[in-house]
């Protein structure tokens, strides 16, 4: 099925965990140690301990995400945790200019361009989340499953029109791949020869609906065939592997020659821990058994024992981790809290200038602000 070369054998999956049949990419066991045929990516030390730093970062900011709407701070949140390896590994694989597409669970790539209030304020609905995304090269999210595919596609024909080096990596979910702008996106991908690299998370759930309900097809990452580009199917629990199969597959969206980029179509298999969202209760759909079967794979304990192996990691080490990491995302819930937002905000960003009935309304919702002041505008009634 794939054509990438990586540097080692694929694993079969047995198909115990459900997450159906197939090859995938793993560089580490589930205990974290490297696969006697596998080998480690080229990255430095730094490099590697950042990575789980970052591990550990998106874990603690999805934990006091949850908190936070739980108190009524925030709206609805969906959370990452499980899926943290593949949204840093993936990340780590791009440079800066690349662009990200997300859904709207893959926070742990967005961290890894730099957590700062402005992504709290995203979620607690500020327009200047939005404007700090674009700052960072990554769309908005999008709720409306999969129209987001046919958008990156036409980002990375123009970035090939345009003779940009930059690839566009653009995430979604299994249920995704079930909508026609799924098919659209990567059949124009294919034929056009874009720089685009669509990544699946495959968290085994489209909120209660399961993996093997969704496709009839035994791996999603084959479905690229049907496109004429490559498919390849990867641990998304294992950073390193998820890190080798995403550079391989930017390089060759890129080309390594003028005119030769190609798209590739990467299934990362993974499993959502928490629910699909705050307002979701996951008891009524799966067991607690088949939770804590795919804990075994977690991402961040497998990571630690590679860098204990390699001496990178100690307890002391962790430890102070841990505590710079809670100390940063408590640092960002402040500031992000004492943002005073400008509400005439609302109307900015639906188009680049504003339209005669935006100014309009801009201007009726000055006259009401001055009248009656903010707030007696908040009131109910
Ligand atoms: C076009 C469309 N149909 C239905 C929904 C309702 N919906 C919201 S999230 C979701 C599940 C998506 O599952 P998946 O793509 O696997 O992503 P995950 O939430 O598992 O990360 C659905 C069906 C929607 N938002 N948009
Ligand atoms: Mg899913």
């Amino acid at each position: 099925m794939s054509r990438l070369s990586v540097p080692c054998d694929t694993v079969t999956d047995q198909g115990s965990l459900g997450d159906g049949a197939g090859d995938r990419v793993q560089i580490l066991d589930e205990d974290g140690h490297v696969r006697a045929d596998a080998s480690v990516p080229d990255l430095s030390d730094e490099r590697l301990v950042e990575m789980y730093r970052q591990l550990r970062l998106a874990r603690h900011f999805d934990e006091r995400m949850i908190s936070l709407q739980r108190q009524g701070r925030l709206g609805t949140y969906p959370s990452l945790a499980g899926q943290e390896g593949a949204q840093v590994g993936s990340t780590h694989a791009l440079a800066d200019e690349d662009w990200i597409s997300f859904q709207y669970r893959e926070h742990g790539a967005v961290i890894v361009r730099g957590l700062e209030p402005e992504y709290l304020l995203y979620w607690m609905g500020h327009e200047r989340g939005n404007e700090w995304l674009a700052e960072k090269n990554v769309f908005p999210l999008n709720i409306s499953i999969a129209s987001h595919l046919p958008h990156a596609t036409g980002m990375a024909w123009a970035a090939k029109l345009k003779g940009d080096d930059r690839a566009v990596v653009c995430h979604f979910g299994d249920g995704a791949t079930s909508e026609g702008d799924f098919h659209e996106a990567l059949n124009y991908a294919g034929v056009f020869d874009v720089p685009a690299i669509f990544f699946c998370n495959n968290n085994q759930y489209a909120i209660s609906h399961p993996r093997e309900r969704q496709t009839a097809s035994p791996t999603i990452a084959q479905k690229a065939d049907a496109y004429g580009i490559d498919g390849i199917r990867v641990d998304g629990m294992d950073p390193l592997a998820v890190y080798e199969v995403t550079r391989q597959a930017v390089r060759k969206a890129k080309g390594p020659e003028e005119g030769q980029c190609r798209p590739t179509l990467v299934e990362a298999v993974m499993y959502r821990f928490g629910a699909h969202t705050t307002a979701d209760d996951p008891s009524v759909y799966r067991d607690d058994a088949e939770v804590e079967e795919w804990k075994q794979r977690d991402p961040i304990p497998r990571l630690e024992t590679f860098l204990r192996e390699r001496g990178l990691l100690d307890d002391e080490a962790v430890d102070a981790i841990e505590g710079d990491v809670r100390e940063t995302v408590a640092d960002l819930i402040d500031a992000a809290e004492e943002f005073e937002p400008d509400p005439e905000q609302l109307f900015a960003n639906a188009y680049e200038s504003d339209t005669p009935r935006i100014r309009e309304q801009r201007e009726v919702f000055r006259q009401l602000r001055e009248r009656h002041g903010d707030d007696a505008l908040l009131e109910d009634e």
